[in-house]
């Protein structure tokens, strides 16, 4: 999106002020976010979050974006919470729960490792068989036989959930993971922190001060880690500004958030359907720029293109997001929710996505150390046949 902020600011447009903000790297406050969400300038709107996302990266970085050739694990599917969200857990068809041993975690990891991934996204559902040595065991195994590949796992949820089984400490659990090879956290299980759109999802787990807390100590134990907000589960505007608000005021405290993820939810199977609005197109661009402006200490805005779907991802570019996630393997959490995306994508789909849009693909690891830059060649030939790395039937 080439238009000059200069023009929005010199042209008295509604948004000027804001865009003066942008520009003076002043903090835009709560009204502006709700402002720039309430405005359906959506071109006006992008072209914000693109010049912040261009003035983080610098100028000799001012086009690339990244992906990461990973693969997602998820353990077990088996779940004490029931979020109404959620039709991953515990599926209501016979015979789909699942509990995976450490054995069957190991062939998963090695399946990945033969591909060449270099991390491994790994989170599953609150279930007593998975406990703290099943995960100690799990995450020293695959860092035993596979030193390379980062763990990014764990979510606050998860950490919350097994601490206080063992009646331990966040931090102890954290300290216990970690001695295990924990390497990172995602950014899950933030949902919306506004405790009366958890009561209508029946959100028991994790208030946003545990959420919170947790990532805080994961930074000062020397973790990055991921922050995620939901959408489509009948939150308001405010509801959301006030969660990524949440979000920068622990991120000046301890710094050690990588990245936002705006999350849509589908809704097969689930008890919501119908019953709460779905986000437009709109909103999920909106959700984009106005995370890049208002999390301004936020290195990285994430365009999830499982659940954004490839074409929005690729727009979502231009509002400033600066990232489309990874190869992934086999997502299983939006697809139980009926998300038609593809389950994975080749490292060509992903470099031809981030080509077409007019942005340079840059592979990273987990903590945003450049791989390579750039495409590696016949993008467009290997793109057009949809390759399969991992089998997906099970
Ligand atoms: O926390 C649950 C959400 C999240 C549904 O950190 C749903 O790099 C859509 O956190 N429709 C898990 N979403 C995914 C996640 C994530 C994904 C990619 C990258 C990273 C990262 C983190 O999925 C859950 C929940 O908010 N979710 N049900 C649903 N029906
Ligand atoms: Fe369990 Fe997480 Fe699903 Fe909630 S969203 S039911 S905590 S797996």
């Amino acid at each position: 999106m080439e238009l000059a902020i200069e023009k929005i600011i010199e042209g008295k447009h509604q948004l000027s002020d804001i865009a003066e903000k942008v520009v003076n790297g002043t903090r835009i406050t709560r009204d502006d976010a709700i402002r720039l969400y309430q405005s359906n300038d959506l071109t006006v709107i992008g072209a914000l979050g693109e010049y912040a996302r261009k003035k983080k990266a610098g100028q000799d970085k001012e086009k690339y974006v990244y992906y990461i050739h990973n693969m997602h694990l998820n353990p077990t599917n088996i779940c004490g919470e029931t979020c109404k969200f959620c039709s991953y857990a515990n599926p209501a068809e016979k015979g789909k729960a699942y509990m995976w041993s450490v054995e069957r975690v190991l062939e998963e990891a090695a399946k990945g490792a033969a591909l060449g991934i270099n991390e491994i996204h790994m989170v599953g559902g609150l279930t007593p068989a998975a406990d703290l040595k099943y995960y100690e065991t799990i995450l020293k195994e695959i860092k035993a036989k596979f030193p390379h590949i980062h763990m990014k796992a764990m979510t606050a949820v998860e950490i919350e959930y097994l601490a206080d089984r063992e009646k331990i400490s966040y931090e102890d659990c954290l300290k216990r993971l970690i001695a295990a090879g924990l390497q990172s956290m995602p950014g899950g299980g933030a949902e919306i922190f506004d405790e009366s759109v958890r009561q209508r999802m029946a959100v028991k787990k994790t208030p946003a001060h545990v959420w919170l807390e947790i990532h805080g100590l994961a930074h000062k134990l020397g973790l990055y880690s991921n922050a995620t907000m939901l959408t489509g589960i009948s939150e308001s505007v405010e509801n959301k500004v006030d969660h990524m608000l949440l979000l920068r005021e622990q991120q000046d405290k301890t710094g050690g958030f990588q990245c936002f993820i705006p999350l849509k939810c589908y809704y097969e199977g689930t008890t919501i359907k119908g019953e709460v609005e779905e986000p437009t197109g709109y909103d999920l661009l909106k959700d984009v720029a106005v995370s890049r402006i208002l999390l301004d200490n936020f290195p990285h805005i994430k365009a999830y293109w499982i659940q954004l779907g490839e074409k929005i991802a690729q727009i979502a570019l231009s509002f400033g997001a600066d990232d489309m996630d990874g190869t992934i393997g086999e997502e299983k959490i939006t697809h139980a929710a009926g998300a038609m995306t593809p389950l994975q994508l080749a490292k060509e789909e992903m470099e031809y996505l981030i080509s077409q849009a007019g942005y340079t693909p840059v592979e990273r690891d987990t903590i945003y150390n450049i791989k390579h830059v750039g495409g590696s060649g016949d993008v467009q030939a290997s793109a057009s046949s949809r390759t399969s790395e991992l089998a997906h039937a099970k």
